[in-house]
């Protein structure tokens, strides 16, 4: 079960030392309110007046240094990834990586490493929503006994641009436009897609972002993906390159872009509420770190250069290694202390581990550090708990903004005679770069190998089953149709047809834009490339409700005896259920009990929720037929393709929501057909269901 710790006592705030003396409590139980500077205060709930109807006196320096220090709360957010929930845990090998990382924390399957995980949206600030359609930030601090390691990846493999220098302008780009301030949290706009459009690099990762990984059901439930090549180096020397990879134990799943609008106005905290809540309830999150390990002489075999973050390599090439697992079970003590102030960089790598030439990898490698400086207000942000390293740290260091530490003796450099005891370096484990030959000319020219844009773009929409291809599809109409610049879809629906002439079709179908493509001419002519099934989502399906929810509406008179049977056999599979009903206070069954709800009606949407039950009575259903909210929960959960259980009380429910019978809408009324629910609800979504409810997508 996730610990359960205590509050701690305002004076004994982490990090800082224990006061001198306690004070006396002034009631029973509590510690004394204080100032920041330990004085104890008698009355926080009115300022010094003169006179108790008269103006506030400029001496209340107890309520200044409240109002001051509540008005100092908020420091600069993120310029991106600004909204962040975050986790603590632990990383475990399977086994030794020896062979190809020196890596301390990849060499003892019996040795554990504490982590802290930071998950992202990348467009919106801080206060954003959890769902809009973007990339998903996924970053780990190691803790090692070696120093932090941080991996700052994404979860979509690939990325817009092949260089940093570019960086600034894609995200000006996709950010709200800065003479209005919209949209926020959204590239469906023209800016976005004026630089996309005249960016052909981007195109393999726009199939990303507007595929379903961009919508995910869950944070839990997201892969991970290094997307530069860096490299592993063993003890003896020899390197390899490899590509990182995440994969959650419990599959990955998305939702459906009605779904992802919904669950936006619904509960904007969706995905942070989700992870917390999993935590809590002691049901961990789970990750397996793998990688794809390959050597230079491979590297030069593949048609594509791996220095090029635009390009991924297919597993069906380079099958993944499994390294271990991460396993989250601690939530934060505090958001801002830790979620907020971590602070991640590229740069934090530890022996065994290094970087590759990729021109993308190699500016973030300078910007991480320079963001954190004006972000955490100087060089000292190391020193904050969630971002201090677990091991050792000694060095000369000194002064600076927000310095906690006091360091002693009159020697703050090396190399010196004074302090025989003071830190050196250490020529046998200090972290040494691999010896790489580097020459050419100083040039500011993109490599020739990097100049298929179109091949794996088209690899990725090919490897699609047909709902996703719809759903890609249906995504571009969407964002294209908020473009109020015609000459920028027509560019774009020119990029489509250089990708694939049918994906072209439906989306200029979808526009009213047939035959209206800007041709754009490739640099170099895209290729048919082998589709790499292992990149459809749909296709890696793990059946299982593990770690997913499913909402039960009951009402009033509804069988208890079903009730009881629905919820054993969700529970046996490992996942949660909710109850909702018309109101909070709870329905009565058909025994006479009340049973209280999780959600009222109106607070809980089929959104949701993966797979729902209706349990309901004739009379209670009598009633739920003519009201709006039961109506839509119903035809909502159908639109969203769940599967859906019903009583045959309900009937009359799923007449009025135009819900017809399908494999995945199915009757229950005992323990078989309730266990043939179970069963319709791990298969996930019904996607037959969705040609018939929609044109596209
Ligand atoms: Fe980042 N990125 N990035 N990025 N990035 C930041 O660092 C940057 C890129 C990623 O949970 C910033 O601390 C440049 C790729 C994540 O705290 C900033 C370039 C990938 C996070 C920055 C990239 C990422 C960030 C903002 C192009 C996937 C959130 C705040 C050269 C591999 C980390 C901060 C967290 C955050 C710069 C491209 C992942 C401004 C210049 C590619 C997950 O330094």
């Amino acid at each position: 079960m996730a610990s359960k710790k205590k509050t701690p006592a305002p004076t004994a705030a982490k990090g800082l030392a224990a006061p001198a003396e306690t004070h006396q409590t002034a009631q029973e139980g509590h510690a004394v309110l204080t100032t920041n500077q330990g004085l104890p205060i008698s009355d926080n709930q009115n300022s010094l007046r003169a006179g108790t109807r008269g103006p506030a006196l400029l001496e209340d320096f107890i309520l200044r240094e409240k109002i001051t220090h509540f008005d100092h709360e908020r420091i600069p957010e993120r310029i991106v990834h600004a909204r962040g929930s975050g986790a603590h845990g632990y990383f475990q090998p399977y086994e030794s990586a020896a062979d190809i990382t020196k890596a301390a924390f990849l060499q003892d399957p019996k040795k554990r490493t504490e982590v802290f995980a930071r998950f992202s949206t990348v467009a919106g600030g801080a206060g954003s929503v959890d769902l809009p359609r973007d990339v998903r930030g996924f970053s780990v601090k190691f803790y090692t006994q070696e120093g932090n390691y941080d991996f700052v990846g994404n979860n979509i493999p690939v990325f817009f641009i092949q260089d940093a220098i570019k960086f600034p302008d894609v995200i000006h780009a996709v950010k709200m436009e800065p003479d209005r301030g919209f949209p926020q949290a959204a590239s469906a706009h023209a800016t976005f897609w004026d630089f996309i459009s005249l960016t052909p690099e981007s195109m393999h990762m726009i199939m990303w972002v507007m595929s379903d990984r961009a919508i995910p059901r869950s944070l839990r439930m997201i892969e991970g993906f290094g997307v530069h090549t860096f490299r592993f180096v063993n003890a003896e020397g020899t390197s390899n390159f490899v590509k990182i990879h995440w994969r959650p134990t419990i599959g990955s799943a998305a939702v459906v872009w009605d779904e992802a609008v919904k669950i936006s106005g619904a509960d904007p905290d969706f995905h942070r509420r989700d992870l917390w809540e999993s935590i809590d309830k002691g049901d961990f999150p789970e990750w397996e770190l793998s990688v794809q390990v390959f050597d230079e002489a491979t590297a030069a075999k593949l048609d594509f250069d791996v220095l090029d973050p635009t390009k991924l390599i297919p597993e069906e090439i380079i099958p993944l290694r499994k390294l271990g697992k991460m396993v989250l079970n601690r939530n934060p003590d505090n958001h801002f202390a830790e979620t907020e102030q971590v602070a991640f960089c590229p740069s934090h790598v530890v022996p065994g581990i290094e970087f590759s030439d990729d021109p993308l990898l190699q500016g973030r490698l300078f910007s991480y550090l320079d963001t954190q400086l004006s972000r955490l207000g100087g060089p000292n942000f190391h020193q904050l708990p969630v971002n201090a390293p677990r091991c050792p740290m000694r060095n000369f260091q000194r002064d600076g903004l927000r310095q906690m530490e006091v360091p002693v003796g009159r020697v703050a450099y090396e190399p010196n005679s004074l302090a025989p005891e003071a830190p050196r370096e250490c020529p046998t484990h200090g972290f040494r770069t691999h010896p790489e030959e580097v020459s050419g000319e100083k040039i500011r020219k993109r490599s020739e190998t990097f100049a298929d844009h179109y091949s794996q773009a088209r690899m990725f929409f090919r490897s699609m089953s047909e709902p996703e291809q719809n759903h890609i599809a249906s995504a571009l109409a969407f964002e294209l149709a908020h473009v109020e610049i015609k000459p920028i879809r027509q560019k774009m629906l020119g990029h489509l047809q250089n990708i694939d002439q049918a994906l072209h079709d439906t989306v200029a179908a979808a526009l009213g834009m047939e035959g209206q493509a800007t041709p754009i001419e490739p640099a170099v002519t895209p290729r048919k490339l082998e589709a790499s099934p292992t990149l459809s989502l749909v296709g890696k399906n793990p059946n299982t409700l593990k770690g997913r929810k499913v909402g039960i509406f009951i009402a009033d008179g509804f069988n208890a005896v079903l009730l009881a049977t629905l919820k054993t056999a969700i529970t046996k599979e490992k996942a949660r259920f909710a109850l909702i009903a018309p109101k909070i206070g709870g329905a009565t069954g058909n025994d006479g009990v009340l049973v209280e709800a999780d959600h009222a009606l109106s607070g809980g949407p089929s959104c949701f929720f993966d797979a729902v039950a209706v349990l309901t009575s004739a009379e209670s259903c009598e009633l739920l037929v003519t009201e709006a909210a039961a109506v839509n929960w119903l035809r909502d959960a159908f639109g969203h393709l769940k599967a859906i259980a019903f009583d045959a009380s309900a009937l009359p429910l799923l007449e009025a929501a135009s819900v017809e019978q399908d494999a995945a809408v199915l009757q229950i009324g005992d323990k078989k057909s309730v266990a043939t629910f179970i069963t319709a609800a791990k298969a996930g979504r019904l996607w037959e269901r969705e040609p018939t409810l929609r044109s596209i997508g």
